[in-house]
């Protein structure tokens, strides 16, 4: 009876699967009112655009689970190789207006709400942020799964379902206050909870050891507590294909089975009250970008995030009954940096004591499963662990750790015989009290291939960390894989009318899967008519950001004032402090002129963006001085519209979208051999803006695709850094008069009590200025007058902008993903047909 059912139900559903919903007005307004009416439970006076925003996720997320099916059952059927893109952040943002475009629904979806008397704007602003990500890593994740999935590449995203994610930044009082992001506050149409699919991680415990019939000795791990991983997936659309990929994030529930003595000795409310009280693994991210907090609850999220993914991994290889030795055939992991190494012990202890093969065995599919990317070299951001917490709550790892440097050391020690010092400089173990594991020479000694994120900083990591794994490994293993950014959401969802422009000159939309089309804008460059017309979007799209700026920060800011922008993480690399410190020698220098004079000045507004750690004080005190310069300049009725400084707050995806858009000139000034890449560089370039930035990261490969004349540089170079930090350190008497000066301005209280910046200032003197403010302030000015020339003269200017974004097509993600699927994942594009 049983099986009639289900032959039943197979044939009923594979019709269904075959009938794709056709994409008009009717059918999309009734599924949008059956979802108000049934999933949402609505009556008809209760349907606001929350409502209406997700009854029309609803309707498309049924659309995504048919293709989400489709290809995940048509990649399981031809066994292909799979990428596993593991990061412990993806920020994604918001998902409605990407999966409409993705899938070609935005018209029909703008003309069926209009016809209810909704208006599509409004209701796709009532999705929250998904905001489970710092920066620049966990974007880039976003954008990566964008392109494996729009280039038809069989791979998942697999990360951690944060309960709360980044911080909500409040400004309170000129200084930044952290509210919780309870981004699960609404339903999540984006997310498929996925209860039977639950991984068992332990933690704590013991190890112990017998001889099997073989007489290997084999080691058993239990005790300890358990804890339950279970998915959710969220499914992610390819642009303009039938490929929906995923992005599986894991939640943590404490196992009943950790409590069930406990149940048994029939004390339910004690057993119940634990239960509660466990504390939640995937409760909140951590908000710390490009920094190391070695706090026992990281390691717990990062091993359950490791542990519930290898499982998982081994769970759909053992599926296809094929040999261990082929899971290399159809697995690629992909270490998004140091923070799921752990998945390289987790994955030799499931073969191993698990499922019983050899060490060597084992070593060698790990070995060729795993790459990894580095994306900093910035020495607070390098994990590493204590020993002595390892063998507390991973004890059989900490011991397999112990293993895979002994055999590693032992080869290293063959091939170059005695050098103990090399054997100390490059053991995962750093020695020491306490003793630490090196996460990135783990990580290392593991993958088959290691790479930086940029031209620059490949070579960088060569020469430092790595230095002394090139003898023993090859410099082969060590390459470079330039970020990109996703074409679909930076350009075409961000910017409608240029988007609209580009398609009209290539004659297409064939530009969104493939950036290369944009070099056609080069031959419009003086014609008058597609000129005014670029000038005239990057107008709409200033005066856009003006009224977000009014309505969030009651500052009135003129869309014809050049609108200079530094929007990113806050940290002292970055150099925040010396932008804003730049803009307060400009206000003395406006001050200081007489009127007429003044009155010919180009009108600025310089704004920025950006979160602080919650427990990074200086980054928080630039953020105040921000704030402060802000407060008295703007309320200056001698300077008017000439300068104004405006703070936005809560910086994150969907306020990117709105800011970068609208920008003439970025910054992104890091001390030259400090920010691996960067990748909004790449989006405000892609979007007509021009950057004024050092010589660091991407800038450099930006400049060399568009032409030094269309990027301003300046500072010292990489390789000048750390002359700079021993020999020529910062001496109070050599300050440059204009730094003296600016300093001079802030301690005499102009913005406020200056006590409250002291510690700030302190950086630059006996805090030894690390990031080298004062040595390259001087060229900075120069540097922010050639800008100022430049954009005095228009029409150049106007072709300089033009020549950007037709030049930009090397950082497209699409490019970095084929990069990484030829070179260093070795899978094929995998395209799910279409429906007859
Ligand atoms: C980047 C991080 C990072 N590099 C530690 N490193 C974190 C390090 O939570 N943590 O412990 C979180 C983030 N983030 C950024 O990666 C680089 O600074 C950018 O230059 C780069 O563009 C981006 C993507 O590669």
């Amino acid at each position: 009876e049983g099986g009639v059912a289900k032959t039943k139900i197979a044939s009923l559903m594979e019709d269904f699967d075959r009938q794709e919903e056709p994409a008009d007005v009717g059918t999309v307004q009734k599924a949008i009112i059956r979802h108000l009416s049934t999933t949402l439970v609505k009556i008809p006076r209760d349907v606001d655009s929350l409502a209406t925003y997700l009854a029309s996720a609803y309707s498309v997320r049924d659309r995504l689970i048919q293709k989400w099916n489709e290809t995940q059952e048509y990649h399981e059927r031809h066994q292909v190789k799979r990428v596993y893109y593991m990061s412990m952040e993806f920020l994604l943002g918001r998902s409605l207006d990407n999966a409409l475009l993705a899938l070609g629904l935005k018209k029909v979806y703008s003309d069926t709400l209009n016809g209810l008397g909704f208006n599509m704007e409004s209701c796709l602003e009532e999705e929250l942020n998904a905001g489970l990500g710092n920066g620049g890593l966990g974007r880039l994740a976003a954008c990566y799964v964008d392109s494996l999935a729009t280039m038809d590449y069989p791979g998942w995203g697999y990360g951690l379902r944060y309960e709360y994610g980044m911080f909500k930044q409040k400004i309170v009082d000129g200084f930044q206050t952290e509210v919780p992001d309870n981004w699960l506050a609404d339903p999540n149409p984006w997310e498929l909870p996925r209860p039977e699919i639950t991984y068992k991680v332990r933690f704590y415990g013991h190890v112990s050891s017998a001889r099997d019939a073989q007489d290997v000795e084999r080691h058993k791990w239990d005790g300890g507590q358990v804890f339950e991983a279970m998915a959710y997936d969220v499914p992610v659309p390819g642009y303009g294909t039938n490929n929906v990929t995923n992005i599986r994030l894991w939640s943590c529930k404490k196992s009943e089975l950790f409590d069930l003595t406990a149940f048994n000795d029939g004390n339910y409310d004690a057993a119940m009250a634990a239960k509660l009280q466990a504390e939640n693994l995937t409760a909140v991210l951590y908000p710390n970008d490009n920094h190391m907090v070695g706090k026992e609850l990281r390691l717990k999220q990062e091993f359950l995030f490791a542990s519930a993914t290898l499982q998982d991994i081994i769970f759909r290889f053992k599926k296809t009954t094929r040999p261990w030795v082929d899971f290399p055939d159809l697995v690629a992991i992909q270490l998004n940096d140091t923070h799921p190494t752990l998945g390289v012990p987790e994955l030799q202890r499931l073969l191993v004591d698990e499922e019983g093969l050899s060490w060597d065995e084992a070593w060698d599919i790990v070995n060729r499963t795993f790459s990894f990317t580095n994306h900093t070299v910035l020495p607070e951001a390098m994990e590493r662990w204590p020993v002595t917490m390892l063998e507390k709550i991973l004890p059989r790892h900490m011991s397999i750790i112990y293993d895979i440097n002994l055999f590693f050391l032992q080869k290293v020690e063959k091939k170059f015989p005695n050098d103990r010092d090399l054997l100390r400089r490059i053991s995962a173990i750093e020695e020491g009290s306490p003793q630490q594991v090196r996460m990135a020479f783990l990580a290392c000694i593991a993958s088959h291939t290691v790479n930086g994120v940029a031209e620059i900083h490949s070579e960088i990591i060569k020469k430092t960390i790595f230095r002394d794994f090139i003898p023993y490994f090859g410099a082969d293993k060590f390459v470079n894989k330039t970020n990109g950014i996703a074409p679909r959401r930076w350009l075409h969802q961000a910017n409608p009318q240029l988007s609209e422009l580009i398609t009209e000159v290539v004659g297409d939309k064939s530009w969104i899967k493939d950036l290369r089309k944009l070099i056609i804008l080069e031959d419009r460059i003086g014609d008058a008519e597609f000129e005014e017309r670029w000038v005239a979007i990057k107008h709409a799209n200033k005066q856009r950001l003006a009224d977000y700026i009014e309505r969030v920060c009651d500052i009135k800011v003129n869309p014809d004032a050049v609108f200079d922008v530094q929007v990113k993480r806050i940290h002292e690399y970055k150099r925040q402090f010396m932008n804003i410190l730049a803009v307060i020698h400009r206000y003395n220098q406006l001050k200081a002129m007489p009127e007429a004079r003044r009155q010919k000045e180009l009108p600025k507004v310089m704004i920025f963006s950006g979160k602080a750690a919650s427990g990074y004080y200086i980054a928080k005190l630039i953020i105040k001085l921000i704030n402060s310069v802000a407060a008295v300049v703007n309320a200056d009725s001698a300077i008017g519209d000439l300068l104004k400084v405006v703070f936005i707050p809560d910086y994150n995806v969907s306020v990117a979208e709105v800011i970068i858009p609208a920008s003439d000139v970025s910054q992104h000034i890091s001390t030259a051999g400090t920010e691996a890449s960067g990748t909004s560089n790449m989006k405000f370039v892609l979007n007509g803006g021009l950057i004024l930035g050092t010589v660091d990261g991407a800038n450099v490969e930006i400049c060399e695709e568009i032409g030094e004349d269309n990027i301003f540089n300046f500072g010292c170079l990489a390789d000048e850094v750390e002359d700079f930090r021993h020999t020529q350190r910062y001496r109070p008497s050599s300050l440059h008069p204009a730094l003296k000066t600016v300093l001079g301005t802030i301690e005499s209280g102009a913005f406020g009590d200056p006590g409250v910046f002291a510690p700030l200032l302190e950086t630059l003197r006996s805090g030894g200025d690390v990031y080298l403010v004062s040595i390259d302030f001087p060229s900075y000015l120069e540097a922010i007058k050639s800008v100022d020339r430049a954009y005095r003269d228009r029409p150049k200017w106007v072709a300089r902008s033009i020549r950007c974004t037709a030049n930009l097509a090397k950082f497209s993600s699409d490019r970095a993903i084929h990069e990484y699927a030829e070179q260093i994942w070795n899978i094929k594009q995998c395209p799910v047909p279409s429906k007859v």
